[in-house]
């Protein structure tokens, strides 16, 4: 049995102020800091250890995998790092404040634009995408490969490129893993191992700063997962946004 640990970055600046985030580069907040230790004092608490870790080029997910790895004194570890695991690109709704956007646009297009599978934000604008393609951080990939905006089904696409060079083959070699990355990357993921229709990711979110575990067969294929706290391991799909695993009692 193969075990995966999925987390999801510390509370940003942006999560804070409620906007819409997606490639900008926003840090942590010192909630989302505390988050993060907490991570990995928890996963040291239950045993785990890794053999490598995954992350996106956002400075939230490598922040957070830094200080839990630091808390686990697991700093020596191999982090590898790709775009691929970044946030969904969220189009010209990045640094937007959500509950504006829903003033201005409804909230059944604003929920469509968030938790749908297919429908893709408004483009980014040329100024902005000027932005993206010139920052040293996407060199490598192309400039017709950066993206104006993205669904979630265009996230898991270039997400399931990295699952397959990079993190499939690691768990083959019995690997221990952790992969820190953004609320879509890992909806997206999810979505993939449990094989979830399109039409079921809709309430489907996924907490900052708590570790969610697979376990998975030879094949890769789930056997169990669940999310990790203090208190032990709760079911996957049981914990409502914006909370912690004090919502137990
Ligand atoms: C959030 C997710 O991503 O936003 O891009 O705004 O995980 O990097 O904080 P993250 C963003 P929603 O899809 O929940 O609106």
């Amino acid at each position: 049995m193969k075990k995966l640990v999925f987390i999801r970055h510390g509370q940003s600046h942006y999560n804070l102020e409620n906007r819409f985030t997606g490639w900008k580069d926003v840090d942590l907040t010192d909630e989302g800091y505390n988050g993060a230790r907490e991570a990995g004092s928890i996963l040291k608490k239950h045993g785990f250890i890794f053999d490598i870790a995954h992350t996106s080029v956002l400075k939230r997910a490598i922040r957070t995998l830094w200080i839990l790895l630091h808390e686990m004194d697991l700093m020596w570890i191999p982090i590898q790092k790709s775009w691929r695991l970044n946030e969904r690109h969220y189009g010209s709704l990045q640094g937007m404040d959500k509950d504006e956007v829903i003033a201005k646009f409804g909230e059944e297009q604003v929920n469509e634009w968030r938790r749908s599978a297919s429908v893709r934000p408004p483009d980014i604008s040329p100024e902005e995408h000027f932005r993206d393609v010139s920052d040293p951080k996407y060199a490598s990939i192309g400039k017709e490969r950066i993206p104006l905006s993205e669904s979630l089904l265009d996230t898991e696409e270039r997400a399931l490129v990295y699952w397959n060079e990079q993190i499939v083959p690691s768990l083959k070699h019995n690997q221990r893993v952790i992969i820190s990355a953004h609320g879509n990357t890992l909806r997206a993921l999810v979505k993939y191992l449990d094989n979830i229709p399109d039409d079921g990711v809709v309430s489907l979110n996924i907490p900052n700063s708590i570790p969610l575990v697979y376990e998975l067969d030879d094949n890769l294929k789930p056997i169990r997962h669940y999310y990790l706290c203090q208190d032990g391991e709760i079911p996957h799909d049981s914990i409502p946004l914006h909370t912690d695993c004090d919502w137990m009692g």
